[in-house]
């Protein structure tokens, strides 16, 4: 059976959702963070060096990396599920690669200056600009459409749902119509709240 190695309020949480997208069984062993620097427990490292969330057991091999996470899950069991149609296939490699590769570089970013208080200024407006850029084109490529890539849910859209829950925590959204709709939309679907119940508190994009 599959393992989700399942960091509390952490990007594992779209792989929870990814598995009860597909109908899977799968155990989840649940870590808490360090409640002063937010970072994982140790025992996290012995599954993976990196000792980050998500990481998946899959007979006996370690996946690393949500995005891979996806792909590689989806191609072993989606039998078609959550797969672009073959003319969406550029678009939805884009966006699953994008959300982690440039996407949430200035949420985390942001996340680590707002540590620094005042000592951050010469460094904020250079990401808040970054973050609007991205938005704005996120939020663009939304107009119009109910997901990311074709009209049906796929790898891309759970790829993607992490970031605009965690700039949705820094009320980044609030402008941003698309958005609000879209993850709203992604919020109720039934998988999404099962994975809920299985990930335990998550109160990132409430
Ligand atoms: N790009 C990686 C990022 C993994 C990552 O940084 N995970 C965070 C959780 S959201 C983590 O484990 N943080 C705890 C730590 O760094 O100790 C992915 O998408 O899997």
């Amino acid at each position: 059976m599959l393992k989700v190695h399942h960091l509390s309020e952490s990007r594992s949480q779209r792989i929870l959702w990814l598995l009860e997208e597909l109908g899977l069984d799968y155990e989840v062993v649940r870590y808490e963070r360090d409640p002063k620097t937010g970072f994982a427990p140790p025992e996290l490292k012995a599954i993976h060096p990196l000792g980050k969330s998500p990481l998946v057991e899959d007979g006996g091999r370690v996946l690393a990396e949500s995005g891979a996470i996806i792909e590689t899950l989806i191609r072993k069991y989606g039998q078609g599920r959550l797969s672009p149609a073959p003319e969406d296939l550029d678009r939805y490699t884009h966006f699953l690669h994008y959300a982690e590769g440039s996407a949430m570089l200035p949420i985390v970013q942001l996340l680590y200056v707002k540590r620094l208080g005042d000592a951050a200024a010469p460094i904020k407006p250079r990401i808040d600009s970054e973050l609007k850029s991205h938005l704005s084109y996120l939020e663009g490529s939304l107009q119009g459409r109910e997901y990311l890539v074709g009209n049906a849910l796929t790898g891309a859209d759970i790829q993607l749902s992490f970031v605009l829950e965690a700039a949705k925590s820094f009320r980044l959204l609030a402008e941003l119509p698309n958005f609000t709709a879209y993850l709203d939309r992604l919020h109720a679907r039934p998988a999404y709240q099962r994975a809920l119940e299985r990930g335990g508190p998550y109160k990132m994009g409430r």
